[in-house]
């Protein structure tokens, strides 16, 4: 028996014949070519991809934080529940919806050994420098080879570094040899590009760590294959990975960087400006302990389209929209404020797929969050909060021309009886 030779191209038609009321006929296919790809060792594996962020300490952050602003009696929660720590990993087993920070949609966390990687320095990908000591959002160095606690997200910190888990069994070609895998990455629409190398475990896991640095493109600019991915808030980036070996194994994984969310009108579409938000900690029923990125107290409840300023950095958020920058990871639930114009959840009859067809939708949300129900979060989330008209007969209402504005921005508003 012969065997076919690697990348021989093969033509493939496929001819059918038939009798139909005592007819014959004869069909023909697309002829379909492919190529032959040399043979594994193993069969060939599907590759799943995971995008991880190393928790930070949440409840020494928020000491500090207390005690920086004279808190220090605080009868805050903080006791009351448990907070995870760096060193042990977050809860997502009741997680009920999909993540995009995963391939399979699956959350994913636990210790992880990664090692000092590499990263391409143009877009053949075959000249590689070491990678800088990554730093998280603070600007705190993360010790590199180590074992790190790290959880799936899909909302990251500018300035984070985000990890890139990858599970591609066959890739694990030699079982007394780490190996490596590379892995382009991108931001918004291809506003910045890197590649990265991503180390194996161990000599015979098939599991493969690696990691990039973000960076603020309002600092940096965007430089691509210069080892660090430049983004900025409310923006999304996406790694993807293919299977050198394996042409139909393609993943791809996103996340979004310090998202807004916005109360939104169920009605018309319209983002509410003024509206108080409140997130509520669901296993205290409280107010929830929020933090800034720079570690310190995040008011709660706050304002739509209001401006914060936390230690002199300025929150600025959009016209009818609100964030709570840095969490502990657990359930939440949003309240918002009372008013005469406006009901809040919405009526359970209403759907989301409605209010997503309106003229500025689609929007973010979700059946829990959206609707005052519990919902899970990591660091921080985006969910969009649809309020109802009041069946007032005079309802006034304040419209804008732009959803977001930048500083110095006019903004026409319109007011309606
Ligand atoms: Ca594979
Ligand atoms: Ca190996
Ligand atoms: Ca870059």
């Amino acid at each position: 028996m012969q065997t076919t030779l690697q990348n021989t191209s093969i033509e493939n038609t496929a001819f059918v014949e038939y009798d139909y009321r005592s007819q014959q006929y004869q069909e023909q296919s697309n002829t379909v070519t492919f190529k032959t790809v040399p043979d594994s060792p193993e069969p060939r594996t599907p590759a799943e991809i995971t995008l991880m962020h190393n928790s930070i300490n949440f409840s020494a952050q928020l000491q500090a934080a207390n005690a920086a602003s004279g808190n220090s009696g605080f009868s805050s929660p903080i006791s009351s529940r448990t907070i995870n720590s760096t060193n042990s990993s977050r809860s997502f087993s009741n997680i009920s919806s999909r993540t995009t920070a995963s391939s399979t949609g699956a959350a994913l966390n636990g210790a992880f050994s990664v090692q000092s990687g590499q990263c391409a320095t143009d877009a053949t990908g075959s000249n590689l420098i070491a990678q800088p000591t990554p730093t998280d959002y603070q600007g705190k160095p993360l010790a590199i080879p180590s074992t790190l606690s790290l959880a799936s997200d899909e909302f990251f910190k500018v300035g984070d570094t985000i990890f890139v888990h990858i599970k591609d069994l066959d890739q694990n070609q030699n079982a007394a040899l780490i190996e490596k895998i590379i892995v382009t990455i991108i931001s918004d629409n291809g506003n910045d590009q890197e590649t990265i190398q991503l180390t194996e475990t161990n000599a015979s896991s098939g599991l493969f760590t690696g990691f990039i640095q973000s960076v603020d493109v309002n600092a940096v600019g965007a430089t691509a294959f210069n080892c660090e991915l430049s983004v900025t808030n409310d923006s999304s980036m996406q790694a993807s990975y293919q299977d050198k070996l394996d042409p139909r194994d393609l993943v791809k994984a996103g996340a979004l960087f310090d998202p807004n969310s916005y109360v939104v009108n169920a009605d018309t579409g319209e983002y509410v400006n003024g509206i108080e938000v409140t997130l509520i900690d669901a296993t205290t029923d409280l107010p929830a302990d929020i933090l800034s990125d720079e570690g310190g107290v995040f008011p709660n409840p706050v304002i739509t389209g209001n401006s914060y300023t936390i230690n002199g950095t300025t929150y600025a958020f959009p016209y009818g929209g609100f964030a709570f920058p840095v969490l502990a990871s657990g359930d939440y639930l949003i309240k918002v404020g009372g008013s005469a114009y406006h009901k809040y959840p919405i009526d359970e009859l209403k759907l989301l797929n409605d209010i997503n067809a309106l003229p500025s939708g689609p929007f973010n949300l979700d059946e829990l969050g959206s609707r005052g129900r519990k919902f899970i979060s990591g660091i921080t989330f985006r969910l969009d909060v649809p309020v109802e008209n009041l069946d007032n007969n005079v309802i006034l209402t304040k419209t804008s021309n732009k959803a977001t504005a930048g500083i110095g921005e006019l903004i026409q508003l319109t007011q309606s009886t």
